[in-house]
């Protein structure tokens, strides 16, 4: 291929952007691209296994960075693989560019072999989803995907059929990265509005701040403002690794995984301030109570809960704004009471995150790794109860990160997220936490490890079982069904294709069997065999679950399974 193609204006044009690697898997509808890559030598192509993790790898590196990072997929099937990763990152607002290779132009609609529609595939997952379906259309098509994806932040797509891609591409050049990456504004609500919080704040005698992943970057005027207000601040899941600490007035989570205190605090306000938080579960917000909320995206305002007052704006510049508006309370009678609520709960946790005999229990898997793990590791962890144990026991410090599937929800995120973040940081500790149904669904990636050597560290949750859903089944009053997991050895499999394994059964094993995992210098795999009949209770258990929990045993036993059951109470009681 002599001159300029399309596909070297394409990845010329992520050179400038800052891109340094494309997770992928090749195919001849992609050949002109990992042909201009190759000839290029600038960016790298990390080479997966499943294209769903290449982008999941996008959506952890693009995460961890705040940068743009980017997936490939060859035409038809090698693509659609994309789609799950992809709704992860655009459900998570984080920059991704995804480059779909399409069928040659000329079979487009004629039923061709791999034909798919692209465009009508990724609309829903993107923010911008366009074909280049002529060379005089590069760069505007890439350098408009590239803006849309770091400016509104989510994942913009590129369909580019093979042909196209080879063809001589046309005179304009690449512009410079000022030009190309849009830079963040300043966004604040108007002085009007402003005083009208405010005065809503000043006028409220028990106010609860609820915090989301928008809170980024805006810990200290969260403190400020919980100290001048004297109010409780609860997070949501997104909002863990940004509020909670170094945070006196944290009172924990909400939602259906989060702590009683949290709930509580929820409920008895008599004013929420919702700051960066979707926080989607409507029966965790308050009744009768006045509710404000800041955020930077007019559509997230008020569509969970009805509000006095909604703003558009940066929760941190908007903050430094407000400040100075708001009378400082005295009267901390609130505060103090959520605070003693959130102490009798962390406790409560606490106790359930130790063990002397066996089986081990997940809590303390996920509290050893917490103590044990360095000051900026970054977390992962996958859809299921591995989340759970992660809200509930990994202490962030602000170089912390936890990164999950907590809006898409998609099972399998955690190792593949890992992947992305390791290679986009080299010295890093990562941590997957993964769970065993989830880990399996993407197990291939496991290859990917080795192959692009990245020291990724894989605790697996071995419960033999999808425990989050066994749960749901039994609360709803169900006998499970189709949760049941035969599982190998994983330390011995890891072994087996080159990666450190351990397997820990014994509870008064497990630091040790940490220590020596989290010190391999390469990849390591920690099969921890934990308890499969753990009960992780969402913070309130309504009446609605005990009945349903009651109808399960009752199912159990007279389904003859007295055993199973004095197993279950044995090894949640007895610890
Ligand atoms: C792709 C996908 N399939 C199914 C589900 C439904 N689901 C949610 S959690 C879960 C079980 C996860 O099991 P595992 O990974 O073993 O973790 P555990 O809960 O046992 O710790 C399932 C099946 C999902 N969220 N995503």
């Amino acid at each position: 291929m002599a001159g300029t193609t399309v596909a070297e204006l394409l990845v010329e044009t992520l050179e400038v952007a800052g891109v340094e690697r494309i997770y992928g898997i090749v195919g001849d509808s992609l050949n002109a691209i990992t042909e201009a890559l190759r000839r290029r030598g600038r960016i790298r192509w990390v080479h997966v296994r499943h294209e769903e993790a290449a982008a999941f790898a996008a959506s952890g590196e693009s995460q961890v960075t705040g940068s743009l990072a980017v997936c490939a997929g060859s035409c038809g099937p090698g693509n659609l693989h994309l789609i799950n990763g992809l709704y992860d990152a655009h459900r998570t607002r984080t920059p991704v560019l995804a480059i779909a290779a399409h069928i040659p132009t000329p079979e487009i609609g004629s039923s061709y072999f791999q034909e798919t529609r692209p465009e009508a595939l990724f609309r829903e997952c993107s923010v911008y989803c366009e074909t280049v379906s002529d060379a005089s259309q590069m760069p505007r098509t890439v350098e408009a995907a590239i803006r849309a994806a770091v400016g509104r932040g989510g994942v913009a797509v590129v369909i580019i059929p093979g042909d196209v891609a080879m063809r001589p591409a046309a005179a304009r050049g690449v512009p410079p990265k000022e030009a190309l990456l849009p830079p963040t504004p300043l966004v604040r609500p108007a002085d009007r509005d402003l005083d009208a919080l405010a005065d809503l704040l000043n006028r409220s005698s028990r106010t609860t701040l609820l915090c989301g992943r928008g809170c980024r970057g805006a810990h200290d005027g969260l403190i400020k403002l919980a100290e001048t207000l004297r109010a409780p601040i609860v997070h949501a899941l997104g909002g863990k690794d940004v509020v909670e600490y170094d945070n006196p007035y944290d009172v924990g989570m909400t939602g259906l995984i989060g702590f009683s205190s949290g709930y509580h605090a929820m409920k008895a306000c008599d004013t929420l301030l919702v700051l960066g938080s979707d926080f989607p579960y409507r029966q965790f917000y308050p009744e009768g109570a006045k509710v404000a909320q800041v955020d930077i995206r007019a559509e997230n305002l008020g569509r969970r809960t009805a509000l006095t007052l909604g703003l558009v704006g940066d929760v941190s510049e908007t903050l430094e704004a407000l400040l100075p508006r708001l009378r400082r309370r005295e009267d901390r009678a609130f505060l103090d009471a959520c605070r003693v609520h959130y102490r009798d709960a962390r406790a409560d946790l606490d106790e359930l995150a130790d063990g002397v005999r066996p089986p081990i229990h997940p809590q303390h898997v996920a509290r050893l790794l917490s103590e044990l793990a360095t000051e900026d590791a970054v977390f992962t962890a996958d859809v299921g109860t591995p989340t759970v144990w992660a809200a509930r026991y990994l202490a962030m410090n602000g170089r912390r990160r936890l990164i999950g599937s907590f809006l898409h929800g998609s099972m399998a995120n955690a190792m593949p997220q890992a992947l992305g973040v390791q290679a986009a940081s080299p010295g890093r500790q990562v941590i997957s936490l993964s769970g065993d149904g989830g880990f399996a669904m993407l197990m291939g990636d496991l290859l990917t490890l080795v192959q692009e050597t990245l020291p990724v560290k894989l605790v697996i949750f071995n419960n033999g079982t999808l425990g989050f859903v066994e749960m749901e089944m039994k609360a709803a009053g169900l006998l499970e069904t189709g949760v049941d997991l035969v599982n190998p050895d994983f330390a011995a499999m890891a072994r087996a294709v080159g990666i450190h394994g351990v397997r820990v059964e014994d509870p008064r094993l497990l630091e040790g069997a940490i220590r020596d995992f989290l010190a391999h210098p390469g990849p390591a795999v920690l099969d921890a065999v934990t308890n499969r009949l753990e009960l992780s209770m969402p913070p309130k258990v309504t009446g609605e679950q005990i009945r349903g929990f009651s109808l399960y045993l009752l199912k159990a036993v007279m389904s003859g399974r007295g055993d199973e059951l004095i197993d279950l109470a044995r090894t949640n009681i007895i610890r």
